[in-house]
């Protein structure tokens, strides 16, 4: 299996971090940046974008939480799910959707400028990750002592996405016990290993 990734992307990392706490280490990672078109990626995902997992039989899964799922049920132990499947999925649904949000803003600066962000869809974005990030504060997902499920695993993305791409943001609201998670996760490897960087020139 090769999986195409950035290291810029929360979405490749959501699914990084998955693949390395399932064990699946020997997935070859394939370092692409996804707006320069390489043909391996486009010939794997017609949208180009990373992640894409490229299976052993050459049919891709595409899209990060559908990668995940395809890795539940290819390796379901040890699962990203928890105990409680429903309380994961829908804390992880409020990190995603802020990724989306973060994501979207970066997106939008592509398309214009840094003028984007004040504008009525970039203030709605903002918005976004402001609110899911205030009610993930209010309640955190927990580390319950097995691997981190995948509401951890979207949040901890989700914040250290928003330092990467925001840093000093005066709009973005403290988090202190989100901060207490993401300390308690830095150095595990999955987490470590995938921190978002900017990707090397090529
Ligand atoms: N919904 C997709 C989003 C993937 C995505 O937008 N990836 C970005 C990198 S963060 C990308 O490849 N962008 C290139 C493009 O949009 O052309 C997922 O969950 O995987």
């Amino acid at each position: 299996m090769k999986l195409f990734y950035s290291t810029t992307s929360p979405y490749s990392r959501v699914v990084r971090i998955a693949l390395a706490e399932k064990g699946l280490s020997q997935v070859e990672g394939v370092l692409t940046d996804p707006w320069k078109d390489a043909a391996a990626l486009l010939a794997a995902n017609p949208s180009a974008r990373v992640p894409t997992l490229q299976l052993d039989c050459g049919r891709s899964i595409t899209e990060s939480l559908l990668i995940v799922m395809w890795l539940e049920t290819h390796q379901p132990v040890p699962t990203l799910l928890g105990t409680d499947a429903s309380a994961v999925l829908s804390k992880a649904g409020v990190a995603m959707g802020a990724v989306d949000a973060a994501a979207a803003v970066i997106i939008g600066r592509k398309m214009t400028d840094a003028s984007f962000d004040e504008s009525p869809v970039g203030l709605r974005r903002r918005r976004s990750v402001i609110q899911a990030l205030s009610e993930l504060e209010t309640e955190p997902p927990a580390l319950s002592g097995g691997i981190p499920d995948l509401s951890v695993i979207a949040t901890v993305v989700l914040v250290d996405y928003v330092r990467f791409r925001f840093p000093g943001a005066t709009w973005v609201p403290a988090t202190p016990r989100l901060d207490r998670l993401v300390e308690q996760l830095r150095s595990r490897p999955s987490f470590a290993d995938s921190a978002p960087r900017d990707m090397p020139p090529s």
